[in-house]
């Protein structure tokens, strides 16, 4: 008998909803996800969106379709809640770029000049910060602190950006996201050419001279935001393929173009339904933060929440 890939598929969904309600579970997906995951989730977005749900969530169980830092949020920010991370490995390159040890070293080498942690870091780095902040957001939080001088972990890019956007001076980390720093500027050229006339719209976490040629630069909520808002049909997208699924589902009469081959984050798609399934079924994997972290990581999260 031949295998049906969609009979297989729909199986599985009806098998993750009828688990979701047997425990009360609530499913998070991030931008990136694969599309069978934004399918099946109860809520899709980027951290920002996706930390300021985990706070408001009444189900016992909170799923978190994601990388290890976005699960680790959730728990922070709803820590009477479990949270499960259905694949252990998902993790985030960039923020293990960045550790406690390294980030108390920068810190005596700038003393009194405060850090600002980009969600992509872990619990221990964020307690170790003095705010947080989103690709979303980081603009507003920094210009939202008095002092004039501040340290920005861990994406250099990012923290490039904001630097262009605020009278402050901004230390950079040498950090990157290993996705996004695949783009590069020929690539994007290349599918100008293709499509003239088509908009570029880039992520932050993208290289400087990616940027410059960009129409939009945004977070994966306002490039989603910018493109149903835009009359154009035809837009080049400068962030991770995961996008592809909402940018599609919400703008049917338009056409996007990934510039490259390269712009898969592999963290973001270990997740399949098979794992999540197993998640729900074996309440696997749980992420737990521990005091004092949990309470110092909290207080960025909460500063951060507050300004934006
Ligand atoms: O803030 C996030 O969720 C990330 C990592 C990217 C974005 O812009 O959504």
């Amino acid at each position: 008998m031949k295998f049906n890939e969609s009979a297989y598929k729909e199986e599985m969904i009806d098998q993750i909803k009828q688990l979701k309600k047997d425990c009360d579970a609530v499913i998070l997906a991030h931008n990136y996800q694969r599309d069978e995951i934004q399918e099946v989730a109860d809520l899709i977005g980027d951290s920002l969106e996706l930390s300021r749900a985990a706070v408001k969530v009444q189900n016992q169980v909170i799923v978190f379709c994601g990388v290890h830092f976005m699960a680790e949020c959730a728990s922070i920010l709803n820590p009477a809640k479990t949270v499960l991370l259905p694949v252990k490995e998902a993790g985030c390159p960039l923020a293990d770029m960045v550790t406690p040890e390294k980030l108390r070293e920068m810190k005596k080498k700038y003393p009194g000049v405060p850090v600002v942690c980009y969600v992509n870091s872990s619990a221990a780095v964020k307690a170790e910060s003095d705010i947080c902040c989103t690709s979303a957001n980081a603009i507003k939080v920094v210009n939202a602190l008095k002092e004039k001088r501040i340290i920005f972990i861990p994406d250099k890019n990012l923290g490039r950006y904001v630097a262009k956007h605020t009278d402050k001076e901004v230390i950079l980390w040498e950090g990157f996201c290993a996705t996004h720093i695949n783009l590069t500027e020929e690539e994007v050229m290349r599918m100008k050419k293709l499509h003239p006339g088509a908009k570029f719209l880039a992520h932050p976490e993208c290289r400087q001279e990616v940027l410059q040629l960009t129409d939009f630069i945004g977070s994966t909520s306002a490039i989603l935001r910018y493109a149903k808002e835009q009359p154009d049909k035809d837009f080049i997208i400068g962030t991770e393929s995961g996008i592809l699924y909402r940018l599609k589902r919400d703008n049917p009469d338009k056409k996007f173009y990934l510039p490259s081959q390269h712009l898969t984050c592999a963290n973001m798609k270990l997740t399949t339904l098979g794992w999540l399934t197993r998640s729900l079924k074996n309440m696997q994997y749980k992420v737990t933060v521990k005091d004092p972290i949990l309470s110092r990581a909290r207080r960025m999260l909460d500063r951060m929440l507050e300004v934006v």
